[in-house]
């Protein structure tokens, strides 16, 4: 077997003071973080489409990527080499999981029966070398947004054949994600949405949409799929205004539909963004609904305004999403996956592995600073002290449901306001104290 990446070895954690750019200066895979080594708290996948698959193309510009695998002499045989490749890659970076879209990882045939036989052969390849490393897929896709059949959407699609399609390419993606032992399956609404509103029938598109998640959750039960369903929200792009929007329209469109029992959602920091909300909201939202699954970690280049899909390495970011993570107990089955790609001009072999590094040291760093955060307890005794008129009186009389607006009035005429400060400066500099002070 050749080896794709001849100039890296095992990267190692050779501490903060190192400057070898191959070594994690923060993640130390076994290093204890409260009850938990930093393995078992950050859970970091690989992503297929971006490390293995991306060319550096954009709409201005060629291909830049120089990628060592990409002199196959066919779609099947380029597949395979990825395949080598990306193990190599994984294990040298020491990641446990990966995650990929079906169409990441083999070329589509003529007919879908071809289409799936390639599948079949590369799923193949790919559980040997899982057997063989024991890396674990965090979750498996489908890819229903990249072909031509899928210009007006897959599950929203206003053609009957389409949707039949899409659903046969979820329920072979559902099968392989099984086969590998996937823990979860991610459903990200590619197209699904709407450029216009001149031309959607808006109600039966969503009504649809909730058509095929009930068709999916009836096949993991069928097939005995135990992985966790995730919803990936994403206010737009490729489309204008994408249907599961953000997480609380997720949620919203879940309970409406009577899915909530059934999925939990997959937060990409990027999204969120794009939203106009942060990284932080998203979490906050999709944890305290009891739904957050999982994380796709990386970065918005926020004077863009796109779905840069950067490396996670904003320390103020990464510290803010795993104090929540750890709020909510932890990720598993869920975890991070880098869906983030190296920049264009970021065009050598190497320089995917200094991405990965900086995006996991940005997030050991961050659950170091989180831990400590959370030990030291003051936003946690600040945020009691504040609501604090909602366990006592009156307010606990509204939490118990014991008062309506007649004597709400009541009380309100006799009593006088007080309101205290919001210490909002405060309680940021407290959390530059974590991030800052390196001895926490
Ligand atoms: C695109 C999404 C995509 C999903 C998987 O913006 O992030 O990569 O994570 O389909
Ligand atoms: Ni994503
Ligand atoms: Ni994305």
């Amino acid at each position: 077997m050749s080896e794709f990446f001849p100039n890296v070895s095992t990267i190692k954690y050779e501490g903060s003071d190192s400057k070898n750019p191959l070594a994690f200066k923060y993640y130390d895979p076994d290093q204890k973080v409260g009850d938990k080594t930093m393995k078992e708290h950050l859970r970091f996948a690989v992503a297929y489409w971006h490390t293995f698959t991306g060319t550096g193309s954009d709409p201005f510009g060629a291909p830049t990527m120089q990628r060592p695998w990409d002199n196959a002499t066919s779609p099947m045989e380029l597949a395979k080499l990825r395949v080598e490749a990306a193990f190599e890659f994984m294990q040298k970076l020491g990641v446990e999981y990966f995650c990929f879209h079906d169409r990441d990882i083999a070329p589509e045939g003529e007919t879908l029966a071809e289409t799936n036989k390639n599948l079949d052969i590369i799923v193949d390849l790919i559980r040997q070398h899982m057997e063989r490393t024991g890396i674990k897929l965090l979750w498996g896709t489908a890819q229903l947004f990249m072909h031509p059949r899928y210009v007006h959407g897959a599950a929203t699609s206003p053609n009957a054949d389409v949707f039949a399609y899409a659903a046969a390419q979820v329920k072979k993606a559902m099968e392989i994600t099984k086969e590998l032992g996937g823990e979860n399956y991610v459903f990200w609404g590619g197209r699904e949405g709407y450029e216009t509103l001149l031309n959607p029938d808006l109600k039966l598109e969503q009504d649809n949409l909730a058509r095929f998640l009930d068709m999916a959750v009836d096949y993991a039960e069928k097939i005995g799929f135990k992985g966790q369903l995730l919803i990936e929200p994403k206010p737009k792009e490729p489309t204008t205004h994408q249907y599961d929007s953000t997480a609380s329209a997720v949620i919203g469109f879940l309970h409406k539909y009577k899915l909530a029992d059934h999925f939990k959602l997959n937060i990409e920091a990027n999204h969120a963004t794009l939203a106009g909300l942060t990284f932080h909201h998203e979490l906050r939202v999709a944890r305290i609904n009891g739904m957050l699954g999982s994380i796709d970690a990386n970065r918005g280049e926020e004077l863009l305004g796109w779905d840069t899909d950067n490396f996670p390495t904003d320390v103020y970011a990464t510290t803010l999403a795993m104090y929540e993570v750890l709020k909510n107990g932890g990720l598993q089955p869920g975890g991070l996956n880098f869906d983030a790609k190296v920049r264009r001009a970021s065009f050598e072999p190497e320089d995917l592995f200094e991405a990965h590094i900086a995006g996991m040291d940005a997030f050991a760093r961050g659950l170091k600073a989180a831990h400590a955060l959370l030990e030291g307890g003051e936003l946690e005794e600040f945020i009691a002290e504040r609501y604090r008129s909602y366990s006592e009186g009156i307010g606990l009389k509204i939490v118990n449901g014991e008062v309506g607006f007649e004597e709400l009035e009541a009380y309100a005429l006799e009593n006088t306001i007080v309101n205290k400060s919001g210490k909002q400066e405060r309680l940021e500099s407290i959390l530059n104290q974590y991030i800052l002070d390196w001895s926490r």
